[in-house]
């Protein structure tokens, strides 16, 4: 049925989107629906998403379940201004924090027996969940609950002893993995994307949708130091994509959503080396090809919006999906420049990405979000090596050094229960796994040597399952409730090149 005023649209509103959005528009596992927010989205594009659905996210169709005038008045009330302005500002972060346990008052050994540099996080969103892994035996040391809908990889200190974890409404947590507790929560911002770790652990940056801003923490206890709102020099305000470290670097670097720019943030440099960074050549002190002072900005101008983003394991490149997902382009951090155009159809799930060493060469591999394949790139001339077909989009890729195969999922259409191996010195796919009919399979992640595998079935009545690397035997299934992403304390913070950092 149509809605005959704004009364209806706001029921309207109320009984399909608000469990996604927030009640307010705010945002919450869907993004906020506000214009500050959906500037890059024009009204009839807004209306074909409700209608449609969105790829490679969980925003559903609801073309059988409303009529077209339905969905017009819906994509006309999200352009609303909200009756009062959303504000998140520094004194409301002040106030949110929370400090039940400040660091340095719990004890320094571990409370289980287990090598706490092969542990697991995994992320049970289903309930808001997550539960820690001892890597060698797969026993569950420990369930807790979390924030609401945790999204993004879970960030660790560099000793593998504290975890932060970031929510889509704006919550970070500090987690003692040695006594299992929350040591510090703050509240950086209404609609956040992911928070950063520094490559010393001293440092957390968190880059929001709403409001405009990156926000700079002592990881300590969480005490907020800087926000920085995300203006351009014409003065027009930007969402921020992500944020990720870039410890080669000694810098945060912020992908904008709604700016041609790419911003670098360093933090001071260690005088002493903080960080083993497994096989990347991490020099003891981080490269700096620039004199921007320690939290500043530098602003790196790029030719187009950036909206996902991978970077070479010495962080010289970034390597970004341009707009439209049409393609992709390498730019230089150091000079700004672009360097390549990559042939890349299909919106490149860059975030995915992983590299590996081929036939002498490093290659990195990605799967697409709307295309049934893998792309495999060469990342010294940039030229595109092979193309797999697979047998679905896939979300996930993963491999681990001493693994020879590379792990894509096929998360979206009919065959969503299956996930391939990939060789990574033939570059073919070997093996072809669907562990149970029917049920979504992905995200994959592996123990620190590389030896045995997570794999998740993804439904609220879900798994974890344990495989042998080498046979692809499956050897165990743990229970749990829509497990999503999984975490190895090793892998993290050697910054192994088969996952994602
Ligand atoms: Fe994610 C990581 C962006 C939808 C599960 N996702 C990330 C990161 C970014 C990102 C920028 C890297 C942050 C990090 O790890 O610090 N994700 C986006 C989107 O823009 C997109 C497409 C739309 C959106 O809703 O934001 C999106 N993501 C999803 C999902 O629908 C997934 C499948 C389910 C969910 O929980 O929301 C999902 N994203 C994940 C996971 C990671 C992630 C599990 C961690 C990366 C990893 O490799 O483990």
């Amino acid at each position: 049925m149509a809605p005959a005023g704004a009364d209806d649209t706001r029921a309207l509103y109320q009984a399909q989107c608000a469990s996604c959005h927030g009640e307010t528009r705010l945002g919450g596992i869907g993004p906020a629906l506000l214009p500050g927010n959906l500037s890059r989205l024009t009204p009839e594009a807004a209306e074909a998403v409700i209608r449609d659905g969105r790829a490679a996210s969980q925003m559903p169709a609801f073309g059988e379940v409303l009529d077209d005038a339905a969905i017009a008045s819906l994509a006309e009330w999200i352009y609303r201004p909200p009756a009062v302005e959303p504000r998140w500002d520094k004194a409301d972060i002040l106030a949110s924090q929370v400090v039940p346990h400040p660091d340095g008052s719990l004890p320094d050994a571990p409370r289980f027996d287990a090598d706490p540099l092969n542990l697991f996080i995994v992320v049970e969103t289903g309930d808001h969940h997550a539960s820690l892994l001892d890597g060698d035996t797969f026993e569950r040391i420990h369930r807790f609950e979390t924030r609401f809908a945790l999204h993004g990889g879970p960030k660790y200190t560099p000793d593998g002893r504290y975890v932060f974890f970031g929510s889509r409404d704006g919550w970070i947590t500090k987690y003692d993995l040695y006594n299992l507790e929350v040591v510090a929560e703050v509240r950086a911002g209404i609609n956040m994307r992911n928070i950063a770790v520094s490559a010393d652990g001293r440092y957390v940056m968190a880059a929001n949708y709403l409001p405009h801003t990156l926000v700079l923490f002592d990881a300590h206890n969480l005490d907020l130091m800087k926000v920085y709102p995300v203006v351009g020099e014409a003065g027009e305000s930007s969402r921020v994509s992500a944020i990720y470290a870039a410890p080669p670097r000694g810098s945060f670097i912020a992908a904008l959503k709604d700016l041609e720019e790419v911003w670098e943030i360093p933090w001071p440099l260690p005088t002493e080396p903080v960080v083993s960074t497994g096989h990347m050549a991490t020099p003891l002190a981080p490269r700096r090809s620039h004199d921007t002072p320690s939290f500043q900005v530098r602003r790196i101008p790029v030719p187009d919006y950036l909206d996902d983003f991978f970077f070479d394991p010495d962080y010289r490149h970034v390597i970004g999906a341009s707009r439209g997902g049409q393609g992709g382009m390498v730019i230089d951090l150091d000079s700004g420049e672009k360097v390549a155009d990559l042939p890349l159809e299909g919106m490149p799930h860059l975030g995915s990405g992983i590299t590996w060493e081929h036939e002498g060469r490093r290659v990195m591999a990605l799967p697409h979000l709307a295309r049934a394949a893998v792309s495999i790139i060469d990342m010294q001339d940039w030229s595109l090596v092979k193309t797999l077909e697979t047998d679905g989009p896939g979300f996930f890729m993963r491999s681990h050094a001493n693994s020879p195969y590379a792990w894509v999922d096929v998360f979206f259409g009919p065959h969503r229960d299956r996930v391939h191996v990939i060789d990574k010195a033939t570059l073919e796919i070997v093996e072809t796994l669907t562990p149970e009919p029917g049920k979504t399979a992905a995200h994959v992640e592996f123990d620190r040597y590389g030896e045995k595998l997570l794999l998740s079935l993804w439904e609220e009545d879900g798994a974890v399952i344990v495989y042998d690397a080498e046979t692809l035997e499956e050897e165990q299934r743990i229970p749990m409730s829509k497990p999503s992403g999984k975490y190895n304390v090793w892998n993290k913070t050697r910054y192994e090149e088969g996952t994602s950092h």
